[in-house]
């Protein structure tokens, strides 16, 4: 049993704390809000060895992972959700650059908390359990916070699902596989204060996922963001960048959605990426294209996923 368990269940012996004169006191624990609070007795080596052993045994099983996302904003978290739920059997990675995930959907537009959403990407609230305002063609939830945070939660919760936040995909694994194309085969990682530094220390060597599928959803130009979409051009997979072009809703929304597909072997694009990689209009602070390009994205992984032959990682055939 591990160390942690043995200490939550009072049976690790070897303790040697003042509080516990060798054995675990359990019955001395108390949460009294008199003056009286207190915690079980713990040594500081727990605390670090009980993050430690989780976070690289993770890292360890996920080296091979069957669809790593790039980007957990709304649309890599609604691919994530989508997929997920679908396909308990996949192992999902999802790789954010920030600490905070969440992208840009912790306000609407012009940094006011009401979020917008038109129909029919409503369904995906009532799936999640996130109440709104219907009014009409669209919905308003009272805070983007109160969607995201949903949503993150229940992602998090999904029992395949891991998340390498403060990590930043630096590169794409690309492969040339049995037909002698070049199909992108896994991400290369670092975290992101070592990746925002390559600049002004000598080599710090990155690391990677192997996987048969990668969604990226890094979002629109910036400093990390449409991160695939400009590696793809500079690697000769993507004559050039098409550029995100002005906004207008009504054609901006459905263009992403229904073009949310396989960029390029392996790598499905979803988000405001592809409009970066496509060429087509931004929509501004309305979100449902967010939503529905995510659960595309779920639904052309688990199509690329289905149709490969995989061995280690590895599509073979
Ligand atoms: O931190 C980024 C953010 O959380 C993350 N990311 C970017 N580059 C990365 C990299 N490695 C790991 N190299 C990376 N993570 O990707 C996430 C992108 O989230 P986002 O909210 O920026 O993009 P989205 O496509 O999910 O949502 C876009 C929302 C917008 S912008 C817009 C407009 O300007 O018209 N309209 C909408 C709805």
């Amino acid at each position: 049993m591990a160390p942690a368990v043995l200490a939550a269940t009072g049976q690790q012996e070897h303790l040697d704390s003042p509080h516990t004169n060798g054995k675990l006191r359990l019955d001395a624990i108390t949460e009294n809000y008199e003056g009286n609070y207190q915690f079980a007795p713990i040594q500081e080596a727990q605390v670090s060895r009980a993050m430690i052993k989780r976070y690289f045994e993770t890292m360890y099983e996920r080296a091979i992972s069957d669809v790593v996302i790039i980007g957990a904003g709304s649309a890599g978290l609604s691919c994530a959700y989508h997929l997920a739920t679908t396909r308990p059997d996949l192992k999902v990675t999802l790789v954010e650059a920030n600490v905070a995930p969440g992208g840009g959907a912790w306000l609407g537009g012009q940094l006011m908390s009401p979020m917008i959403i038109r129909k029919p990407a409503d369904g995906f609230l009532r799936t999640l359990g996130v109440p709104y305002e219907d009014e009409g063609a669209f919905v308003v939830v009272k805070h983007a916070a109160l969607f995201t945070s949903t949503l993150l939660s229940k992602v998090l919760a999904l029992p395949n699902v891991v998340m390498f936040n403060a990590t930043a995909v630096e590169d794409l694994v690309v492969h040339t596989d049995h037909a002698g194309a070049q199909r992108v085969a896994g991400v290369v990682t670092n975290w992101t204060l070592v990746a925002l530094n390559h600049d002004t220390q000598s080599c710090m060597d990155p690391n990677t996922i192997t996987a048969p599928v990668i969604v990226s959803a890094t979002g629109h130009d910036g400093p990390m963001g449409a991160f695939s979409a400009k590696r793809l051009v500079s690697m000769g997979l993507l004559k050039e960048l098409g550029n995100m072009r002005g906004l207008d809703m009504n054609r901006a929304e459905p263009a992403i959605v229904n073009n949310t597909r396989e960029v390029a072997p392996g790598l499905i694009m979803t988000g405001m990426e592809l409009s970066e990689h496509d060429g087509s209009n931004r929509m501004g602070p309305t979100f449902g294209a967010m939503i529905g390009s995510g659960i595309k994205a779920a639904k052309e992984a688990i199509k690329a996923y289905d149709s490969a032959t995989i061995r280690e990682g590895k599509v073979v055939a």
